[in-house]
């Protein structure tokens, strides 16, 4: 594996998934793969939950691991070309990622979107220069459109917690103070739509996703109707996607926070979220901390996901 962004990218989801649960039964008995070998983890954007399980996948595999945090320490740097650097930005990313290339193996990236520019986030500029001038394999920890191994772990957990074999999978958008990235709602559809599943999304109008992630996936505007057998819920919040509103909140109704109203209607589903995530506006205290709350196992599988990644891309080194 060279690159990981999308679904597509794992290949076969049923062989995916036995290599997941295979390393998590054994995750030190690869160790021989990494090392000697470097895993750099670059972040433009603060985190918790991927720069400790990827550290922590790399270190079950034998790497040595460095984490790179641009904004605190690092100089500024510029990620456009042409630019007369006269202002704050001290070093341009075109050095910047080969330099980086040079002192390791495998490259982690963090960059969200940034929200000004759609085309510039869903080309996925940033990645792609890294892809591109590093000279190593580059995987998404939450780039500007995608977060894969978040979906990932997100299908290990549903593999591992499903009662039946096609259960009902029910994305739905909730409220939030601040605007967020696409990323985790795009790659959960991406990963859910090849999952066997039956797939439904629920939001406010105006907050469709990009299409080449919605696919063939069943929209339901109405909430409660989407969660009404539902054998998981996948709560998350996102900032618009479509013009002229991208980037922006235009609904603030609480009426969609996750509580035990909607989840009376499901068949006692799971909740699912990848977190952070702010109580009392995406989700209850009531159902986070109920019995049918995920989302400890599913941070968790965050490591399995990640040293998954990491494995196959020493493999193809
Ligand atoms: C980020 C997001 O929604 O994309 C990271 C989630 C993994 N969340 C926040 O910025 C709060
Ligand atoms: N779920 C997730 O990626 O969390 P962090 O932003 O804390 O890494």
């Amino acid at each position: 594996m060279k690159t990981f962004i999308r679904a597509k990218d794992l290949g076969n989801f049923q062989e995916a998934l036995q290599e997941a649960f295979e390393v998590k039964k054994n995750r030190f008995g690869y160790q021989h793969l990494g090392k000697n070998k470097t895993l750099l983890i670059v972040f433009f954007n603060s985190s918790l939950r991927t720069r400790l399980s990827t550290q922590k996948a790399g270190m079950n595999l034998g790497m040595n691991t460095i984490v790179l945090d641009i904004n605190q320490g690092a100089w500024k740097l510029e990620t456009e070309r042409g630019v007369v650097m006269d202002g704050d930005k001290t070093e341009h990313i075109l050095e910047a990622i080969p330099v980086m290339g040079n002192y390791c193996d495998l490259i982690g990236v963090r960059s969200f979107a940034q929200f000004e520019n759609k085309a510039y986030d869903y080309q996925e500029t940033i990645l792609q220069q890294f892809i591109q001038y590093s000279g190593r394999p580059v995987f998404s920890m939450e780039s500007a459109t995608a977060h894969p191994l978040q979906a990932f772990a997100d299908l290990i957990t549903i593999e591992e917690y499903r009662k039946k074999p096609h259960p009902k999978v029910v994305m739905s958008w909730a409220p939030h103070p601040k605007a967020l990235p696409q990323a985790v709602p795009n790659s959960f559809a991406d990963f859910m739509n090849e999952a066997d599943v039956e797939f439904v999304i629920t939001h406010p109008k105006g907050y469709e996703l990009a299409p080449e992630f919605v696919r063939n996936a069943h929209i339901e505007y109405d909430q409660m109707k989407a969660f009404e057998g539902a054998d998981f819920v996948y709560a998350k919040n996102w900032a618009a996607y479509q013009d002229p509103n991208y980037g922006k909140i235009i609904c603030t109704d609480r009426s969609w926070t996750v509580s035990s109203r909607q989840m009376a209607v499901t068949n006692n589903a799971y909740f699912m979220h990848c977190l952070p995530v702010r109580r009392n506006m995406i989700v209850t205290d009531e159902v986070i901390e109920s019995p049918q709350s995920l989302v400890i196992p599913e941070a968790a599988n965050r490591e399995i996901s990640a040293e998954v990644v990491i494995k196959r891309m020493l493999e193809s080194l």
